[in-house]
């Protein structure tokens, strides 16, 4: 039996803004552009549960939603804070599973089949997840399970906000054949519009249509939706090991030129970009750095270096080289927002591979192992480097 958990963070830019100035807290607030006392341009990127009940809502034009509520608190997203602690919610799911595909910045996929009896339940899973995430970040979840993705991402929507929902296999039909065509995957305002032309307006309309039918009207996606109609979701959760790339970057709390501290900073990214890697066995040739310039300008600089590596020395020595490439370019007043390191281009990792590379890199490998066991039984932070 599998037992797939959905997460999605309730209202997430708003909620990041009313938990960091509590004036905001039980009001209407909008994250958008700017409204410009009705005249802005721009959407509405989400809005507090009170502002909903003014017909806001995203992706609204900001104009419009001004109109709707006017006595709004009308706020412009600060991206940086939101990637801040979308890492934050990350870590703390990383301790219930390292099964996790995270799908957007406040929304993700676990894999609890494996982990679950060590909370004895799903349910219990969901229950201490919520309670960690409002105990150290002060902010409202709603959580959904189910044996598959799909069923488990309709559950946290339908308890939204602030929700737990556990729907069994013997119930997920029940739950649903009542929901509206949309609330299937693929199901996008076209689709739905080509169905109800054909007098197929729930989920159970959809089940109770011929394949043939569906076919005719949708293509193969038709028989796909057919499918997921019946419940039925094969998809796995993809693991971050099946992703590209293994980044990380860093937000200053101001900008700065200070050459030191850049360095550091550089330094302590690439520290955890090569641990991540040496955790999920992977080795790039390919790396880059990402500046942001206090004037918002983003740059990429790349490189591909000859071998693969997942060696910190190996990272910090290429970003520190592209980096400073690039900001010696700059004008001396230039100071910095943000710096990334990502390290991509992986090939398979044979496990062989060691068999041809010199002793040198054997010995490296050997060091990184034992200092990653240090970590992960003391946790991050207590092994230094020596520079
Ligand atoms: P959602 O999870 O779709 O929305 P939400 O978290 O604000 O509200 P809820 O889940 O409780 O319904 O999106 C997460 C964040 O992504 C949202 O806080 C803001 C951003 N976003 C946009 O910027 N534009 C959009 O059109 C949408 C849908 C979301
Ligand atoms: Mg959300």
């Amino acid at each position: 039996m599998t037992f797939i958990l959905h997460i999605d963070m309730d209202a997430f830019f708003a909620a990041v803004e009313q938990r960091d100035d509590p004036r905001l807290l039980g009001k209407p607030v909008i994250i958008g552009a700017d409204p410009q006392g009705g005249k802005g341009r721009g959407v509405v990127s989400t809005c507090s549960y009170e502002a909903r009940k003014f017909g806001v809502h995203s992706a609204m034009p900001i104009s419009q939603a001004f109109k709707k509520c006017p006595k709004g608190f009308f706020l412009q997203p600060d991206m940086d804070k939101y990637s801040r602690v979308s890492a934050e919610i990350m870590k703390i799911l990383y301790d219930f599973t390292p099964e996790i595909e995270q799908v957007s910045v406040d929304e993700a996929f676990l894999d609890i089949t494996g982990s679950y009896h060590l909370w004895k339940t799903p349910l219990a899973v969901g229950q201490s997840i919520k309670a960690r995430i409002k105990k150290d970040l002060d902010l409202n979840c709603s959580i959904g399970i189910a044996s598959n993705k799909m069923i488990a991402k309709i559950a946290s929507d339908y308890c939204k906000p602030n929700g737990l929902l556990q729907i069994n296999a013997e119930q997920i039909l029940e739950f649903l054949w009542p929901l509206t065509v949309d609330k299937i995957w693929g199901v996008g305002a076209k689709t739905k519009e080509i169905l109800n032309n054909s007098g197929i307006f729930t989920v159970g309309d959809m089940a109770h249509t011929s394949r043939e039918l569906l076919r005719s009207r949708l293509g193969e996606h038709g028989l796909d939706l057919y499918e997921l109609a019946n419940g039925i979701d094969d998809r796995g959760v993809v693991l971050e090991h099946d992703v590209k790339s293994v980044s990380n970057e860093y937000t200053f709390d101001e900008d700065t030129n200070n050459k030191e501290e850049l360095y550091k900073t550089i330094s302590y990214l690439c520290e955890k970009v090569s641990y991540r890697l040496r955790q999920d066995e992977l080795k790039g040739k390919t790396i880059t750095v990402k500046i942001r310039t206090g004037a918002f300008k983003t740059v990429t600089r790349s490189r591909t270096l000859d071998d693969r590596t997942n060696f910190f020395d190996d990272i910090y020595k290429n970003s520190k080289q592209l980096f400073d490439e690039y900001f010696g370019s700059l004008p001396s007043k230039e100071v910095v927002r943000l710096i990334g390191v990502r390290v991509a281009n992986f090939e398979e990792n044979f496990v062989q591979d060691s068999l041809f590379e010199p002793a040198l890199d054997i010995k490296k490998e050997k060091v990184h192992q034992v200092m990653d066991k240090i970590k992960n039984k003391f946790g991050e932070g207590v092994i230094g480097r020596g520079r």
